[in-house]
């Protein structure tokens, strides 16, 4: 009896600290070089940040002017910008749901006005070690949707220097691995996909991290989804030393 409930309590500390800590993980966002409007294209909010809506029907269907919105996790219909209603959703025309990956995850809601400002800067800070996702419109260089986004000198050449990689597990429209995996995005809220983006991901330890312009005039600003990377290693020698305390104290009573 004493040992099968030590080891449902063992069992349940171990799912506890597999699980990735998700709320919280995004620290701080210090947005420079943006519109920075008073209303509209306000400053970058992310998870958890209440703010006030200050234009109707923005950043979601039905928002109203004075009341509070709180920026929830990423997933089906998350609202992609400040100033817009742009959301992510699920696509099940082309059998492509948002990624599981992706889904759950905190993630920055910025203006979509910043999508041609050069100056554009995010400086982000995490409490634990992240996979951050960058979420890019797929007409960034070509104009082309059917295509990922293009990188040079002039179009998010940072991504190339901090050395991003494409998310490639097929999870787009062609299921094809040999290019990044595609997020179906709705404008305007209406339940109908106008555009894809496309998704690259960098490891960044605890601490600030910089994300910088988006080269992407009359089109769409980039998105942001940040997940906390589990540690194995660590919690699996917590655990280790749990049992060993438990079991010692079994032996001392
Ligand atoms: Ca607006
Ligand atoms: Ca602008
Ligand atoms: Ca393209
Ligand atoms: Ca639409």
């Amino acid at each position: 009896m004493v040992r099968s409930s030590l080891c449902f309590g063992v069992l349940a500390l171990c799912a506890g600290l597999a699980t990735p800590v998700s709320a919280g993980n995004i620290v701080g966002v210090v947005e420079t070089g943006g519109d920075n409007e008073a209303t509209d294209t306000i400053t970058a909010k992310w998870t958890g940040q209440t703010f006030p809506v200050s234009v109707v029907n923005e950043p979601i269907p039905g928002a109203v002017v004075g009341a509070n919105y709180t920026v929830g996790v990423f997933g089906h219909q998350a609202p992609a910008f400040v100033d817009r209603n742009h959301r992510y959703v699920d696509d099940p025309a082309n059998t492509l749901p948002l990624p599981g990956y992706l889904v759950g995850n905190e993630y920055i809601l910025s203006g979509n006005d910043n999508r041609d400002n050069a100056s554009y800067k995010l400086d982000v800070t995490v409490a634990a070690p992240s996979t951050v996702y960058m979420l890019i419109d797929n007409r960034l260089s070509d104009t082309v949707g059917t295509t990922p986004p293009t990188f040079d000198a002039t179009h998010m050449q940072w991504i190339l220097d901090q050395g991003w990689s494409a998310t490639a597990n097929g999870l787009n429209r062609t299921q094809n691995a040999g290019v990044p995996d595609e997020i179906a995005f709705d404008e305007g809220a209406d339940d109908t996909v106008n555009q894809y983006y496309s998704v690259y991901e960098k490891d960044f330890p605890a601490g600030t991290f910089s994300l910088f312009q988006a080269d992407n005039a009359g089109q769409n600003m980039y998105g942001v989804v940040v997940a906390p990377v589990p540690e194995p290693a660590t919690w699996a020698l917590g655990l280790v030393g749990v049992l060993g305390l438990a079991l010692a104290r079994r032996r001392r009573a």
